[in-house]
């Protein structure tokens, strides 16, 4: 499976995550990527948040003189074996940290409307998948719609504060079926309440990729008014000649017994 990385820059931590910081060097003059795997490097333009697990752990990597990564030892492991580390297949962790403790780090999400958007959690992540971080696109991804519904409403519960979900879905994809907000469309139309929906999600999300990458035109940008199959791999590119983004391989072995 090929992914692209996305890399969401750190601007500031979370109380928590400043706390355990604090007190290391290597941090120090260095930018900091908490590094999202999509295959929807058109929908980037509609980025409101980023997700992580709050029970997973990650790490922080070294990857060059400037730059950390932040994902799982899993996905820095198969990255150090795709060019992205110093030396091949060796990962340089730094440290580790439960999801728990990133949750309202603000970072930069390239592409975005939004210029500063946080990190909040997310039930349904994966750690065993992509880089165990999400970059969210309520608009056209029919998880981070109804996720992001569920910290609007219950804020307190899930321990976020309303300002880091104050983000309105984005339109950036039109679809002759679902408008131009294809996510909250299907969600409405099949009633999901919540990111524990797990079936009907499952469904929408079947539907909402389908529409979009058929009959989906982009909105906004560079290639605005281009089909959705045409402006993929362009805004592709467009985020790895900027440096924002990479190709990132999953190992075949591991998509299929996921998916299966
Ligand atoms: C942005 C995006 C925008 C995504 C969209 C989807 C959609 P698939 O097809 O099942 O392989 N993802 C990536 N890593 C994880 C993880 N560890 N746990 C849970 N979800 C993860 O799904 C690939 C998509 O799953 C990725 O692409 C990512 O979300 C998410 F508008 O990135 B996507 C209709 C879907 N729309």
């Amino acid at each position: 499976q090929e992914y692209t990385g996305i890399k969401l820059k750190v601007l500031e931590w979370s109380k928590e995550a400043q706390s355990t910081f604090e007190s290391l060097k290597e941090l120090e003059g260095k930018n900091v990527f908490f590094v999202a795997a999509t295959l929807r490097p058109e929908t980037m333009y509609g980025q409101t948040n980023c997700f992580v697990g709050v029970d997973i752990n990650y790490g922080l990597f070294k990857i060059n003189e400037n730059d950390i990564f932040l994902c799982t030892r899993r996905a820095a492991r198969n990255m150090a074996f795709q060019g992205y580390s110093k030396e091949r297949g060796i990962v340089d962790q730094i440290i580790e940290v439960k999801g728990s403790v990133l949750i309202g780090t603000k970072v930069s999400a390239p592409l975005s409307k939004y210029e500063q958007v946080y990190v909040l959690p997310m039930e349904n992540v994966l750690a065993t998948k992509g880089t165990g971080v999400v970059t969210s696109v309520p608009s056209d991804s029919p998880d981070d719609y109804a996720t992001l519904q569920d910290l609007k409403k219950k804020a307190a519960y899930y321990k976020v504060d309303p300002s880091w979900v104050a983000f309105e879905p984005i339109p950036i994809i039109d679809t002759p079926t679902y408008g131009n907000l294809a996510a909250q469309t299907v969600c409405q139309q099949k009633k999901i309440n919540s990111q524990k929906d797990r079936l009907l999600l499952a469904e929408a999300k079947e539907l909402v990729y389908k529409e979009g990458f058929y009959n989906g035109t982009i909105l906004v940008g560079d290639h605005k008014g281009k089909p959705v199959q045409e402006a993929k791999p362009l805004i592709k590119e467009l985020l790895i000649s900027t440096r924002q983004g990479f190709v990132y391989n999953e190992p075949e072995s591991l998509v299929m017994s996921r998916s299966g």
